[in-house]
């Protein structure tokens, strides 16, 4: 049986959304919010989340609809180009559960850029 994690609503990115806690916000509309990563692997390093209760890229896949599928990919582009890092290029990235190495469990895309980045798979 196929088991998903229950949702934490007191997880960090929880209270990032509900304005418990601070973040450098970059972009905001009806589906996400996106900040500057506090810890900044990349010149750019900005997370997209989803304002709805997802914990993990299997979460939302499963569960969300397909307007909120659609509104975080197109707000990712979006903050790319914003940023001006959708030419030479960037990466997003979303690690899931245990062996993804996903640390928040609210589901968040990491987008990644400025600089030339290394070969990352595995
Ligand atoms: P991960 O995909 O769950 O491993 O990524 C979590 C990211 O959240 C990681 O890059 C952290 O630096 C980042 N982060 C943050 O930006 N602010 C926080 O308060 C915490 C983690 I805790």
């Amino acid at each position: 049986m196929r088991s998903v994690m229950a949702y934490d609503p007191q997880n960090i990115f929880a209270k990032i959304l509900r304005g418990e806690i601070p973040c450098t916000k970059v972009f905001e509309n009806e589906w996400v919010l996106a900040f500057h990563d506090i810890a900044p692997q990349a010149p750019v390093h900005v997370l997209v989340i989803p304002k709805g209760a997802y914990v993990s890229q299997d979460d939302f896949t499963a569960k969300a609809t397909d307007a909120e599928i659609a509104g975080l990919w197109r707000a990712v582009g979006q903050i790319a180009r914003d940023l001006e890092v959708a030419e030479p290029g960037y990466r997003t990235v979303q690690n899931t559960g245990t062996n993804g190495g996903q640390e928040v469990p609210h589901f968040h895309v990491h987008i990644c850029g400025g600089r030339r980045l290394g070969r990352m798979i595995p």
